[in-house]
């Protein structure tokens, strides 16, 4: 078997964290193969990206993401007991349960309370001397899927949620104090959502029909038994957190609006530009930057011998940003995404595959809809940007421009 290029340096754990979202893919170009072996936090490991790698991560249930993923990581964004750590036919039938959740009805309607929720938010924007976007929109995210989802949050308790929620998230990429702050705040979200769990199958909380909460609640493991408290909690975060973090997609979106302001009237000329605005707001800007597998059971391909318990990374980002699927990569271009006949493994910004079947987002439909219309939000906004560091760095994860793009006299358009 042709041997797999190992990457320089015994340990590579400091570069991963300093280099972060370019780590593997500067190492494949520089091997000029799209799989190399190295050690993080002196485990050995398989990274690789494109799409040939994202069919064999994502198809036919080879990878569990059980201890596939530091503590931390594992701890803030999934948790025991969730959809994530499932495989196989336990899997498919949680996963079902998020399926069932985004339907187009349900998806029109959180469309609909984020644009509710966004102008309650907008008179107080329009008093205040400056608006730092990326927490504000977080704020505004927050009312939306509890919302959405049925979950009642007293409004005394909404900053503190939304604290909590986006900490989950700004913490995940990062070993330091406040990643021990967040998983404190965090234990706090679960006991609240899992007291209101068992308020609902009580009778003392009646959840709307058909929401999430009362989706969650009622849900029954493939026995027959109800969910435990435990993992009905874990899941009710895994759909409030995730609407949430579409935040930092919205603050991409309003960055290329400004970046690229044609953009603006090209959208306001044709609604059909939208979608694909979208879509390259989410394959160029930088998010969720790989994610990690263990190999259930051995398997050959490439002309490797994949072991049980192998650990494996797929590079997202770096699939996204391959010159080969995507000329050009780092050129901010919707048109890239007109009539595109859609193709699961080359742009795979959330996961790759068959969300029903792997472990792909369940939560993309939602996602798309969510940012479009915060575009056209935003479009129907004025608003000054004033001088700030829009840079992205690409060694923080998640990422966002430094500022976290701060709008100065914000008001309604005419
Ligand atoms: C899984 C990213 C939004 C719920 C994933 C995965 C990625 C991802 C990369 C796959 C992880 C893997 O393969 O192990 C994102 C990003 C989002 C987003 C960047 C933008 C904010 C959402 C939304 C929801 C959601 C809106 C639901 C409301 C989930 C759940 C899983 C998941 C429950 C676990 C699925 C499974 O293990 O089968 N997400 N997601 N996500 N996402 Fe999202
Ligand atoms: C969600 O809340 O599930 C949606 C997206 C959150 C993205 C957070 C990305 C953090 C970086 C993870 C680093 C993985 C390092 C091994």
């Amino acid at each position: 078997m042709p041997a797999i290029p190992h990457a320089a340096g015994i340990d590579n754990t400091i570069p991963f964290l300093r280099e972060a979202y370019t780590f593997v893919s500067r190492r494949c170009e520089r091997l000029g193969s799209d799989l190399f072996t190295t050690r993080i936090m002196l485990t050995p490991v398989l990274c690789m990206r494109g799409a040939e790698a994202a069919r064999v991560f994502y198809d036919g249930d080879r990878f569990t993401r059980q201890g596939a993923m530091p503590q931390t990581v594992l701890r803030l964004l999934q948790d025991k007991g969730s959809v994530q750590g499932l495989d196989g036919a336990a899997h498919r039938h949680r996963k079902a349960l998020f399926m069932s959740l985004m339907s187009p009805d349900g998806i029109a309607r959180i469309a609909g309370l984020l644009e509710h929720h966004w102008r309650e938010a907008l008179p107080r924007w329009t008093s205040m001397a400056e608006v730092r976007l990326l927490p504000a929109i977080g704020d505004v995210l927050t009312r939306t899927a509890c919302d959405w989802a049925g979950v009642p949050v007293p409004e005394r308790d909404m900053p503190t949620l939304s604290r909590e929620l986006q900490a989950m998230i700004r913490e995940a990429g990062h070993v330091r104090p406040g990643t021990l702050y967040a998983l404190a705040l965090r234990r706090r979200t679960e006991r609240r959502m899992r007291w209101l769990v068992e308020d609902v199958r009580a009778g003392r909380v009646t959840p709307p029909e058909g929401s999430a909460l009362a989706a969650v609640a009622r849900h029954r493991e493939p026995d027959g038994t109800p969910l435990g408290s435990n993992a009905a909690a874990v899941e009710l975060i895994n759909l409030l957190r995730p609407v949430v973090a579409v935040n930092r997609f919205i603050i991409f979106a309003a960055l290329a609006l400004h970046q690229h302001s044609e953009w603006r009237q090209r959208l306001a000329d044709d609604e059909a530009w939208l979608e694909p605005f979208v879509q390259e707001v989410r394959r160029f800007y930088p998010f969720f930057p790989l994610v990690g597998g263990r190999v259930r059971r051995g398997f050959e391909w490439a002309g490797h011998r994949f072991a049980a318990r192998d650990w494996v990374i797929l590079d997202l980002y770096g699939t996204n940003h391959d010159s080969r699927l995507w000329p050009e990569p780092e050129q901010f271009r919707p048109e890239r995404f007109k009539d595109w006949p859609g193709d699961p493994y080359t742009f795979i910004p959330q996961g790759a595959g068959d969300p029903m079947a792997g472990h792909r987002c369940p939560g993309e439909r939602m996602t798309i809809a969510l940012i479009g219309r915060a575009v056209r939000l935003l479009r129907g906004m004025h608003y000054d940007v004033p001088p700030q560091d829009l840079s992205i760095s690409l060694s923080n994860m998640p990422a966002a421009p430094r500022s976290q793009l701060v709008l100065s006299r914000v008001r309604a358009a005419a």
